[in-house]
């Protein structure tokens, strides 16, 4: 088993380096080499235990970037960041970014399409014997918010990821290696991410997988804060309900939880694990 999958007694904190301008919450602010570097080095000193580096927004409506851009933007921090000693993943949906960061020293690929937009996104992990995150949505997110249709979203959830970890077996990537998302606000409503959320323990036991979780600001969590006038808390204004979704992932068992602000969640994780089993010890 990949060392960031061995059993540490708590659930993990991955660090979000978006080098992209136009991420929902941070895009435009780590867009050059120097200064993504510099901020995945802080998440670190944070307590981050791994950085997921990005380099294409995935907001509701984004647009694609070209290959060679997005390579051209996260290479450069994925080796960087490897350099100082980091554990690296990198967000990517494309086989040709995947195989150039996983050759710069990224051990993860987090794939939000799960295999769907590029299959060759899967036989490059799997050929590297890397770590897989397959993340549950709904298509491209171009058009993902008109297929958030369910009947019962978290079986849906569970059953389509459980195709996607089949497409990753068949593409030779190893059960031991492979980690599954439940994808919050890809494809979902609020109403739906707010279902998986209080479904989080029954979920990380159906999937029988690491699970790792992506609430970190999110449209569902600005919802649930409106201000004065009724309109959603804005982005940046979720870090706090970001470290209670924090809380509950680590409760239900999750491996991981993916945060911008990482202290808080940290903090969380390791107070939740120094409690002892009334904290639970979070790592499948
Ligand atoms: N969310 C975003 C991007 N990548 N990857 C995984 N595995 N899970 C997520 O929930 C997820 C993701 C969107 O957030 P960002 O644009 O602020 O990075």
């Amino acid at each position: 088993m990949p060392g960031v999958l061995e059993h540490i007694g708590r659930t993990r904190v991955m660090g979000i380096v978006n080098v992209t301008p136009d991420s929902f919450s941070d895009g435009g602010r780590f867009l050059d080499a120097a200064t993504a570097t510099r901020h995945g080095v802080a998440l670190l000193e944070r307590g981050a235990d791994l950085l997921d580096v990005g380099g294409e927004s995935t907001r509701p409506g984004a647009g694609r970037v070209d290959p060679q851009e997005e390579l051209r933007r996260v290479r450069p921090v994925v080796a960087a960041l490897v350099a100082e000693g980091a554990v690296v993943s990198v967000d990517t949906t494309r086989g040709e970014v995947a195989r150039a960061c996983l050759d710069a020293g990224a051990s993860v690929v987090n794939d939000v399409s799960a295999g769907q937009a590029d299959p060759d996104v899967l036989i490059a992990t799997a050929e590297a014997g890397a770590v897989y995150i397959a993340m549950h949505g709904r298509g491209p997110s171009a058009s993902m918010q008109q297929r958030a249709v369910y009947d019962d979203v978290v079986v849906e959830v569970c059953q389509e990821l459980q195709r996607r970890r089949e497409a990753a077996r068949a593409a030779g990537i190893a059960d031991a290696c492979l980690v599954l998302d439940p994808g919050l606000g890809f494809g979902k409503l609020p109403e739906h991410s707010r279902q998986l959320v209080r479904a989080l323990p029954e979920l990380v036991a159906m999937l029988d997988a690491p699970v790792l979780v992506g609430a970190s600001r999110k449209g569902f969590l600005g919802a649930l804060l409106p201000g004065p006038d009724g309109a959603p808390r804005p982005a940046d204004e979720r870090d706090a309900a970001t470290a209670a979704l924090t809380v509950l992932a680590a409760q239900a068992g999750a491996w991981a939880v993916r945060v911008h602000d990482v202290r808080p969640s940290a903090d969380a994780v390791r107070v939740l694990a120094g409690l002892g089993p009334a904290g639970v010890a979070g790592a499948s």
